[in-house]
């Protein structure tokens, strides 16, 4: 682990920057990345500052991305922000720079980078890039940025929802608040849903199978997605859906990848999920994790890992 003031260091030193994210961004993907390469932009005018990856439709309002070539790799110092493992970087030239650094919020169990700065005690990535910012008497925290933070932290979790939330992630968003950042405007484009996505939910509702310990399952193959006109982006979208039901603890929705294997989402409200997610090609969080299952059988090997899991959880008189 490295501190902040030698990460700075870092930065100081390179006078072109690449800064890269997880595939598949959510707002706190795209928001730490923005949020850094402006702050460092505004702060050091003269240093190039690129953010590569791909584009993603739904978020194009937030943040898109800038053409990386070859060449840029050379001689640049390249930040990964919001990424746990090195295969979900998006841009797997990532090692091509002159010198890697990580910074991320998810459990370190890929440490690479040659500087790294993890905290899983923070809410989101955007988070730790306000710390970061705060800890140095250079790098400035403007409007612009705190817009890319403010939006990173209202999606990772789900607009102060999440137990992540602490006083610190409070204080923080307050900061950006007392800059002018029009919060209400982000919180409602955060909200926002396509008439399709909503009745996904909807649907959602009708297909999941709930069981009586509280796990529950949404499985969304490829069959359906086609039949309700859908992208893979889209069924990827309503993972929180199951969670305001009163029946349910922790679920899992299954979303059919082309290829026939099902990408995991896993979410709980108590019961720890991110070992069982590591079982099957996947991590994250003790509470939100992600995974690939090979085909359907392996989908329900898992809601049944699930159920035991909720179970125990429901057994020790939580
Ligand atoms: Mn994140």
């Amino acid at each position: 682990m490295n501190s902040f003031a030698e990460i700075i260091a870092t930065i100081k030193k390179y006078d072109k920057i690449i800064i890269l994210r997880h595939q598949n961004p959510d707002p706190d993907a795209l928001g730490s990345q923005a949020g850094l390469a402006t702050t460092i932009r505004q702060t050091f005018p003269n240093k190039k500052v690129l953010i590569g990856g791909n584009n993603t439709e739904g978020l194009k309002w937030l943040s898109t991305v800038q053409e990386v070539t070859d060449e840029d790799y050379k001689d640049a110092l390249v930040i990964v922000t919001d990424t746990a493992n090195q295969p979900r970087i998006d841009d797997q030239r990532f090692d091509d720079g002159a010198f890697l650094i990580k910074i991320d919020h998810h459990p370190n169990d890929d440490a690479y980078g040659d500087q790294l700065f993890v905290n899983i005690d923070a809410s989101s990535c955007s988070e730790i890039i306000a710390d970061l910012i705060d800890s140095s008497d250079e790098l400035q925290l403007t409007k612009e940025v705190a817009y890319y933070l403010y939006a990173g932290i209202v999606g990772d979790t789900g607009r102060f929802l999440y137990p992540a939330t602490t006083e610190h992630t409070m204080c923080v968003a307050g900061k950006f608040i007392a800059l002018g950042v029009d919060t209400a405007a982000i919180n409602n484009k955060m909200n926002e849903v396509t008439l399709k996505q909503a009745k996904l939910q909807g649907f959602i509702y009708d297909i999941l199978q709930i069981d009586e310990s509280g796990a529950a399952l949404a499985v969304i193959d490829l069959d359906l997605m086609k039949k309700l006109g859908l992208t893979q982006e889209q069924a990827n979208s309503v993972v929180s859906t199951p969670g305001r039901l009163m029946e349910v603890r922790s679920w899992m929705e299954a979303v059919q990848k082309d290829d026939g294997t099902f990408r995991m989402h896993i979410r709980s409200q108590g019961p720890v999920i991110n070992e069982m997610a590591k079982e099957h090609d996947g991590g994250g969080h003790p509470l939100a994790s992600g995974a690939t299952a090979k085909d359907l059988d392996e989908v329900k090997q898992m809601f049944e890992e699930l159920k035991d899991i909720v179970n125990q959880y429901n057994q020790k008189g939580e």
